[in-house]
This record gives structure tokens, sequence and C-alpha cells, in this order.
């Protein structure tokens, strides 16, 4: 009898360390409340985790920044003694430099903009500069945009703002960009703003209607201006070497999991922002919702100059740029090599020449299409900084429509001519036939192309540009 009592005690002590080696326990934080739009999205991540993988991935979740901000939580993560954090990108540009582009103030048009540009293959790209720096992200989510609250004033133009000392992230392209409006900037961690601002350390912050609502800042702030001057993202982090481990399987449940939290997370969103403003107002508010945007706008020319030396070109390149460039190169050696050959040998190399002329066609064709992607054609960007933005819209699709007729005529015009180029061949290098010439106008046709269609389904060059 006994021992039969013990066999059961023993099986049952055998069955519950198996089922406990067979879960795993993960860690996931945020900075805001449970009741929130990030409290949302890490609810429904683990419920779904645990749900996909039949309970055997457990995330336990911390709320309130109880594992430390945002900085230190994406820290946690990079050194794995956290796997996961959800986190705006506040502090990311620290760890993934890339990521600074998304904090450029007035970049996305609205949510839908940003959403579209997050989700899409600029998105995609980026999530992929994480991997070297030890982290998988697991996809974008959503702050919302910014808005600025403080205790002195109502703050309807930049103005305003003049000698306002105001918290901002950790983030140094916010920090630029907030001096720029004349702000006096003290970048400090989230879980420190509350009490900052009931103390008087600084006047004001600013942050989406979300977290304003989530941290109760209406206790401790008076007057809110609608700026809407900067989107804010949140992305999903997780330790790289802990989702490495991952089967497979699990590795998608993990990312479908995540996607399901960034969609609930932009649906409170979603709702904070129609909400927030009278909820914010009853709680005794002053709410001023018709700042003078275009000034805010304006007042950050000098600095929207900096950050389009920095960002500008890395999201222009193309490969078609890339290929003009390797022609100027391969155009100018071929040059030294003639001079030494005509002038030093005096053997003049008449095939070289030919080459430099096929190098330096490619180069103009392949050129052109960088020119359309940048949208440098100047008279139509002296319409755009005149225009409202829904105009700017419009004016998208009336200049894509031009070019693409232009461009289809150069592409059937230039095929034509590479075609009959079949017969011709080039004087001093007879084995080369002019089709390879003239084909540089159908290919840079194409590019061109590419370039429109680009600057329809992702406009923020245009929108980085005429934001000045
Ligand atoms: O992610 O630090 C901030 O102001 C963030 O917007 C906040 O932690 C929510």
């Amino acid at each position: 009898m006994k021992f039969t009592r013990l066999a059961a005690v023993m099986a049952a002590g055998l069955l519950a360390s198996s089922l406990a080696a067979a879960q795993t326990t993960m860690k996931i934080s945020i900075s805001t409340a449970q009741n929130s739009h990030q409290g949302v999205a890490i609810d429904v991540f683990a419920r779904e985790v645990e749900k996909r993988t039949g309970g055997r991935y457990k995330i336990q979740t911390f709320y309130n920044g109880s594992l430390g901000g945002e900085r230190e939580s994406i820290e946690a993560v990079q050194l794995g003694t956290q796997e996961l954090a959800f986190s705006s990108t506040g502090p990311v540009p620290n760890f993934v430099p890339e990521t600074k582009i998304f904090d450029v103030p007035f970049l996305f048009r609205d949510k839908a903009h940003a959403r579209a540009v997050l989700d899409g293959p600029i998105g995609a790209e980026m999530l992929t500069k994480f991997e070297s720096k030890g982290f998988k992200a697991l996809g974008w989510a959503e702050n919302g945009f910014r808005h600025m609250t403080n205790s002195k004033r109502d703050v309807k133009a930049p103005e305003d703002l003049k000698g306002l000392k105001m918290r901002t992230m950790e983030n140094p392209v916010h920090i630029a960009a907030y001096k720029g409006f004349g702000i006096i900037t003290t970048p400090m961690a989230f879980p420190e703003v509350f009490t900052a601002l009931q103390q008087g350390t600084v006047d004001g912050q600013e942050n989406p209607l979300s977290v304003i609502i989530a941290a109760k800042f209406d206790q401790v702030q008076k007057h809110l201006s609608l700026t809407g001057h900067v989107y804010s993202p949140c992305i999903w982090v997780m330790n790289k070497a802990a989702f490495d481990k991952l089967s497979a399987a699990d590795k998608k449940h993990f990312l479908d999991a995540a996607a399901e939290g960034t969609k609930a997370n932009r649906a409170r969103v979603d709702e904070d922002d129609a909400k927030g403003v009278a909820d914010l107002r009853a709680k005794g508010m002053t709410v001023i919702d018709n700042v003078d945007k275009a000034k805010f706008v304006a007042a950050l020319a000098p600095v929207n100059a900096e950050f389009e030396k920095q960002f500008g070109k890395a999201f222009t390149s193309s490969l078609s740029l890339v290929a003009a460039c390797a022609m100027l190169v391969v155009a100018s050696s071929l040059g030294v090599f003639q001079i030494v050959t005509r002038f030093v040998l005096e053997q003049p190399a008449e095939w070289s020449e030919i080459l430099i002329r096929l190098s330096l066609i490619w180069m103009v064709f392949l050129g052109i299409p960088t020119a359309f992607r940048q949208g440098a054609m100047v008279s139509v960007d002296v319409l755009y900084r005149v225009v409202p933005p829904v105009a700017r819209r419009v004016l998208d699709w009336a200049v894509a429509i031009a070019s693409l007729a232009l461009i289809l005529i150069i592409l059937w015009w230039g095929w034509d001519y590479a075609v009959r180029g079949k017969v011709q061949s080039m004087a001093g290098l007879e084995s080369i036939s002019m089709f390879w010439g003239y084909l540089a106008l159908p290919v840079g046709a194409l590019f061109c192309i590419l370039g429109i269609i680009g600057n329809l389904v992702d406009p923020q060059r245009h929108e980085l540009e005429t934001a000045q």
C-alpha cells in the first residue's frame, strides 16, 4: 500500500517536472500602464503565443516600466536578461541608428501613411537592421502622433514654446528638432516623467493622447496643444538568440502573435485619438486644437535641411544610381587609359574611346531615373510648396501620368532604336553593335517607371522635402 502511494507521488512529481520543463517562460515589458494601447498589445501577444504554442511558451507581462525604462528594457533584451520588449522608437536609435529616420518631425502625413510605410518594404527592410545588433524585431506597432502639454501656457504657435523646459525622449532626432522649436530640452526616461512634471522640474512634455491618458498627465498638466508634430512608432524586439532557438513553426507563432498585438494596439490608438480630447477636456485640460501647424513646420526648416543631408541619400540611392556611378568610374578610368596610350605611348586605342562613349550614354540614361525618384523637377517642387497636402496627392498623380506617357514613348522608341542598331557596328570596335549603346534608352526608361511608381507608393521623400 505504502509502496503504491510512493510510486504515485513519484509519478506525479515526474509528470509535473516534465510539464515544467516543457514550458518556457519569457518576459515582456512596456513603460505605460496595462490599461493602455501598449498594455493591450502585450496582453494580446501573451495570449496568442500561449494559445498558438499550446501552452509551451508562457509570456509574463510587466507594465509601467517596472523592469526599467524603454532604453533599459531594450538593453536587457540585447543582453538576453529579458527576452522581449515592446517600446516606442524613442531610445531605439541608440541601438540601431538607421531607425532615426522614422522620428523625423512631420515626416508622415497621417496614421494611414505611417502604417503603410512601416508595414511596407521600407519598414520590413528596417526590421532586418536589428539582427546584427542582437535583436529579432518582430514587427512595428504604434504609439501615435505626439502632442505637447505644459503647465505654463496655451501653445498655439512655436513662439509660445520659447523658453519652456520640456522633457523629451532620449532620442537624438527629437532633441535636435525640439531645440529648433525653441524648447529647452531635458531628455529623461518615461517612468520619471510624472514626478518631474508634478515637482516642476520640467514645465511640459510631449506624447500621444494614448500615453497622456494612460499616464494621467492631466493631473499635472493644464495645457494641451494638438501639435501632432511627430509620429511615434512602436516596435516589438526580442533577443536574437532566444528567437533563433525557437523551432520554425514557433518562430511563425511569435511573429503572428506580434501581428495580432499590433492590430489591437492600433485599434486602441484610434479609439484614444477619437475620444481622447473630450476625455481630457472633461478632466480639466485646456485643449488647443487649432495650432498654427504651418508655423511649426516652418520653424524646423534649418533642422530639416540637416536631416535631409543625413537621411535623404540613403533612401533614394537606387540600383540605377549605383550603376550610373559605376559607368562614370568606367568612363573616367578609360579616360586616363586614353591619355596614357595617346600621349605617352603614342599608340591610341580606338576601342577605348568607343567604350567611353558607351559608358557615358549609359551613365546619362541610368542617372535620369534617380532624378525622377527624387522628384527633382524644379517646377513641380515649387508648386508643391504652395499647395495644400490634398492637392499634393493630386499633383503626384498628374505628374506621374504625364511622366509615364513620356517615358513609355522613350521606352518604345528606345527599344526600336536599339533593335535597328543591331546592324550598325562601331567604328574601331567592330565586334560590338550599336544595340548595346542604344539599349541604355529603354533600360533607363524602365528604371524611370520604377521610380515613378515608387514616388506614388511611398511619397516620403517629397514629404520630407516639402516640409520645409
Ligand atoms: O512609449 O517615453 C515616451 O515618451 C514614450 O512615448 C512612452 O514611454 C510610451
